[in-house]
């Protein structure tokens, strides 16, 4: 952090900054682009020491994205992507932070950014129309518009299993891994948790440790990721058609192209016609599994045909069945937890050092100076990876303590599960801006093109305040309601509600089970978004 940075003041009713940004990963540092070429001041508080985010956060063995390199990349720009060369279909954790890090550099971001400082509250002042936001580092600031690019899944949660603080090894959190990496050879190492973070780390754990245990509570549908190099032919083509695939990109329900819909309802499909298409898109490996007919995320009956052909072909790499009958995931339907995509996670099962233990049936009891006691019995290890996930979409800004109008708490505002207007602001908060915020598709798409899509937005809406005679801009309660009601609506036309998944707010206890992303389509609420600007912020109120 630069001298100047420090100990700025707060002077009441002044603003020592057009925007605040609270986050340096993807939404970040693009949200900081945007205003900049507004010609606003801007401060970026990140408490992480650089750029990246999520991408700067999970450092655990495996991690890579699960949306193809060519598509989970920025596209806003041509220059900056003429270059840089990705090297694989799924890039790996490193490669992604470099290219952040590239980005940062190329548009000199970082002056702007004070890293190793959280932000702890942002408190409205109505009569200056200002948030004064405080920091870890006990500064105060004064401004006029707030962002909160913290991150959808950035809130990192290690569950409250009695006698942790006495483990005698060492644990990590996938999400929260140490920089200098850990090396687990000759370790005994338990591994809780088999969702995404998982379900990549579990293979690589596996190659070091003595022995590794995994601990599942739940069995999940997971698929051959299909990751290879990339061609110089593919990387060329993208290079010429990023910007244009983007533009589609936003048009798709999902924010990916590589991601092709099948429109015929599985009844309008012979059987065999229907197990054409769920293999070919299975061995093709990705998302598109689930767009192999219309209404596979719909009723059951049509996900059933899906999920059977998911189980019998994960069974098939599995050696011992008393061991495949733990791994298959038999309570949930096929995408209502978001699906996984692993390199060789069933095959480490196959290995005589790596066993799974069944904690829904024989839940975590404890954690001893030793080791893990489920059903009664311990497992000893050195190591325990957390591999537990995250207070997704409300945890980062429910931490924070956000008070608008009236000294109203967004925590308490929430207390029943997140309430907001297009998943931007929420009513009472008036320029407080949300990107992906709960209530817009976020979670369920290529966060890159939702990030874009949001940041471009508020850019467009700031840039017509600031140059209008428009002191702030609030969600109006009527349209907020409204908003939260339709999300729930769709929500409950599809099978998500039926899973006990972070989607639902199922995996922290006490957690509201609300679905919280907007299940309409990336498409679909773009044009939603372009109308609400066009028709002078529809739904929003604006006060000179
Ligand atoms: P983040 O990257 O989470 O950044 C938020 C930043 O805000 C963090 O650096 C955090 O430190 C900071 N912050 C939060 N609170 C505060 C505070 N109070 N004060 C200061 N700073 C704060 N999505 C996809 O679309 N495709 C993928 O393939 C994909 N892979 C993923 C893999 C993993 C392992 C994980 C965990 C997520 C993945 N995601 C993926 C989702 C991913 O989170 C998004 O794609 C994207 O990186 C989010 O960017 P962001 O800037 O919105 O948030
Ligand atoms: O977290 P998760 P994640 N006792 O919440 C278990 C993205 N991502 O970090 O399912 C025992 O999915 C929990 O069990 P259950 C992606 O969007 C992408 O893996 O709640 N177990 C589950 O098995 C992803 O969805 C990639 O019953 C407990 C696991 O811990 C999101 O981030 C890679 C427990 C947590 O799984 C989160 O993924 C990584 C307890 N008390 C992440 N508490 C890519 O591949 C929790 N669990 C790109």
């Amino acid at each position: 952090m630069s001298d100047e940075m420090e100990n700025l003041p707060a002077q009441p009713g002044i603003a020592d900054f057009d925007a605040i940004i609270v986050g340096a990963g993807f939404a970040g540092m693009y949200m900081l682009h945007r205003l900049r070429e507004l010609g606003l001041s801007v401060r970026v508080y990140e408490t992480g020491e650089g750029v990246g985010g999520t991408w700067y956060w999970n450092r655990y063995p495996g991690a890579r994205c699960d949306v193809e390199s060519l598509e989970y990349q920025y596209g806003f720009s041509d220059e900056i992507q003429r270059d840089w060369t990705w090297r694989e279909r799924y890039a790996t954790q490193p490669e992604i932070l470099r290219y952040q890090n590239y980005v940062a550099d190329r548009l000199d971001l970082r002056r702007d950014i004070q890293f190793e400082t959280r932000v702890s509250a942002a408190i409205y002042d109505e009569r200056a129309g200002l948030w004064t936001v405080e920091t870890d580092r006990g500064e105060r600031t004064n401004t006029r518009f707030c962002i909160m690019a913290t991150g959808c899944l950035s809130a990192a949660r290690v569950p409250d299993f009695i006698g942790l603080d006495d483990f005698e090894g060492q644990w990590y959190h996938t999400g929260d891994w140490p920089h200098e990496g850990v090396d687990f050879t000759q370790k005994r190492v338990g591994v809780i948790g088999t969702g995404s973070s998982g379900i990549q780390s579990i293979p690589l754990v596996a190659e070091q440790a003595a022995h590794l245990t995994a601990f599942q509570r739940t069995a999940n549908f997971t698929l051959p990721a299909g990751n290879r190099p990339l061609t110089s032919d593919e990387v060329a083509r993208s290079r010429e058609t990023l910007l244009d695939d983007r533009k589609r990109a936003r048009t798709t329900p999902g924010g990916i192209i590589a991601f092709e819909y099948n429109e015929t309802l599985v009844d309008d499909m012979t059987p065999e016609e229907r197990d054409r298409e769920l293999d070919s898109r299975w061995h093709k490996g990705g998302f598109a599994f689930l767009g192999a007919y219309a209404d596979l995320m719909a009723t059951h009956e049509a996900n059933h045909h899906a999920a059977e052909y998911a189980r019998t072909e994960m069974r098939k790499v599995i050696e011992n069945p008393e061991i495949a009958d733990i791994l298959m995931p038999d309570d949930h339907p096929v995408g209502v937890k978001r699906l996984c995509l692993d390199t060789g996670y069933l095959e480490t099962f196959n290995a005589s050092h790596v066993d799974v233990v069944d904690v829904r049936a024989s839940p975590i009891e404890r954690i001893t100076p030793r080791g893990i006691v489920s059903g009664g019995k311990e497992y000893e290890v050195d190591c325990i990876v957390f591999a537990t996930g995250f207070d997704a979409m409300t945890g980062a800004l429910t931490s924070i303590d956000i008070a608008g109008r009236g000294g109203v708490k967004l925590k308490e505002k929430w207390a029943a599960g997140p309430r907001t207007y297009l998943g931007l602001g929420s009513a009472g908060f008036p320029n407080l801006f949300f990107i992906t915020g709960p209530g817009s598709p976020s979670v369920l798409s290529n966060m890159i093109v939702s990030i874009e899509q949001h940041v471009d937005w508020i850019g467009e809406c700031i840039g017509r305040l600031t140059s209008g005679n428009v002191r702030s801009i609030e969600a109006t309660a009527e349209a907020e309601d409204l908003w939260v009601a339709h999300v729930n609506e769709l929500a409950d036309m599809t099978l998500f509600p039926q899973a006990n998944s972070w989607y639902m707010g199922a995996n922290i206890p006490g957690k509201p089970h609300v679905f919280m992303p907007y299940p309409g389509g990336v498409g679909v609420y773009g044009e939603k978004l372009a109308e609400v600007a066009a028709a002078d912020y529809a739904g929003f109120a604006l006060n000179a």
